[in-house]
């Protein structure tokens, strides 16, 4: 039996001092019934919390460490920028470098600014894109998550769906008022609101492959009418690939889907785990951001250097050949294996998988939205978490985020993860 005494004397203490205990909330653990473990080092697809338990991590930092933790390129590259110095808050040839790498990837990123998390990343786009267009209205897509900024809290996913909460206090009406949430696939209902309000809309921004209500992928098609939706009528499309760019491919979802947006929204791997975001996209609209042009947007660390370095170093390292079929084929192994022990154990499951992110869903039904991933049963899921936690098996705590499946995973993990998944299906659904 593990000990989790350290952890939770740690987390009392936080309590008392951090809301919730966490620096956001979905670490609380809250949606699956236990307190969170705190976590002390973490090298390659393991990480050890505070009582010395060890896990195979699912969690990923939430997706920046595709290389897996402390990657010796990545840390190599962090110690030399520190020889330099931290922060300057002027320009550095690194992030110069960086910029170049993810234009270089992304092809409709004909320009980019650096920013210090994807909440920044989508807020500026979505500024920009009202400054472009001289528009107001945005559409977003229900169990979407991209970020915590105001007019963005409606119908979020991720931490705001784990917290069943439908939006916030403190954002006001006025802010919101412009924000239309649709649903996720819904291409019918998409086209009815830009028929009817179109040459109002400012930008459509989508997370093109959703991982904030669990994994749902786009539908055959779906992107496509956002695209020429968008087109006619003049509004922006801003991919939010903070989650999925240099995730699903070294191009992000955009290169798998082939789809040109508009401007694109990244942050996570562009990091190599430590906060970068960037949004960026077609020359003509990042023209218009300060100082080059009226849209304003600042921060004091965008483009550190210790943070570049990081960001480079992964990007070098995902970038060479066979990177993305590795992860590739480790995670369809893992998503295979989920459901053969689902069918072997007569455990309702879903398993969606989009490269290397995988969600589980505690239903037998497919899942394609927000409203397919609420029909979960949260309860078998919470048990769920518990039993692989204590089988040593660290998943995200909520139903509606994504597994990461890393270049340091070997094929041992995953059949000890789904060894692990059939004992603790077994204990649940018998
Ligand atoms: P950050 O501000 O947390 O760096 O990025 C916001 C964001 C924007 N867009 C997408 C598609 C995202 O997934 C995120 C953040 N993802 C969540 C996990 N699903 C962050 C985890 C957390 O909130 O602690």
């Amino acid at each position: 039996m593990r000990s989790y005494q350290l952890s939770n004397t740690l987390f009392q203490r936080a309590k008392e001092i951090i809301p919730g205990g966490v620096n956001s909330p979905v670490r609380a653990c809250r949606s699956v019934g236990r307190d969170p473990v705190f976590i002390r080092s973490a090298f390659g697809p393991m990480i050890k919390d505070a009582d010395g338990n060890e896990y195979i991590d699912y969690v990923g930092s939430w997706g920046p460490m595709i290389l897996g933790h402390s990657h010796p390129a990545v840390r190599r590259a962090i110690a030399e920028a520190l020889d330099h110095g931290t922060s300057f808050g002027a320009p550095t040839e690194l992030e110069v470098e960086l910029a170049g790498m993810i234009i270089d990837a992304v092809p409709s990123v004909q320009m980019v600014r650096m920013v210090n998390s994807g909440t920044e990343a989508t807020m500026s786009a979505i500024r920009l894109a009202r400054g472009f267009t001289g528009r107001n209205i945005i559409i977003k897509f229900d169990g979407c998550y991209h970020g915590h900024a105001d007019m963005l809290l409606v119908s979020a996913g991720s931490g705001v769906a784990t917290l069943n909460i439908p939006g916030s206090p403190g954002v006001p009406d006025a802010v919101t008022r412009h924000t239309i949430s649709l649903p996720y696939n819904n291409a019918d209902a998409f086209i009815a609101v830009m028929k009817r309000s179109g040459a109002d809309v400012a930008a459509v921004i989508i997370e093109p492959v959703a991982g904030n209500m669990g994994l749902v992928p786009p539908e055959p098609g779906f992107l496509d009418i956002l695209r020429e939706q968008t087109a006619q009528y003049g509004s922006l499309l801003i991919f939010d690939e903070v989650m999925t760019g240099f995730r699903v491919a070294y191009g992000g979802a955009q290169a798998l889907y082939s789809i040109t947006p508009d401007l694109s929204c990244f942050g996570k791997i562009v990091g190599g785990g430590l906060p970068v975001g960037a949004y960026g996209g077609r020359k003509d609209i990042m023209a218009h951001v300060a100082p080059q042009g009226p849209v304003y947007q600042a921060g004091t660390l965008s483009g550190n250097p210790i943070a570049m370095a990081a960001g480079i170093a992964t990007l070098k390292e995902i970038r060479q050949p066979g990177f993305y079929e590795k992860i590739e084929n480790t995670a369809a192994r893992l998503a295979k294996g989920f459901r053969h022990v689902s069918e072997k154990t007569g455990a309702d499951l879903t398993v969606n998988r989009v490269g290397s992110m995988i969600g589980v869903f505690f239903t037998g039904q497919p899942v394609n939205s927000y409203d397919d991933a609420r029909k979960s049963d949260l309860n078998r899921f919470a048990s769920y978490y518990q039993k692989m936690l204590e089988k040593g098996v660290y998943l995200p705590p909520s139903q509606f985020e994504a597994l990461f499946v890393s270049g340091a995973h070997t094929e041992n993990q995953i059949d000890e993860t789904i060894r692990a998944a059939e004992t603790s299906l077994k204990e649940i659904f018998d």
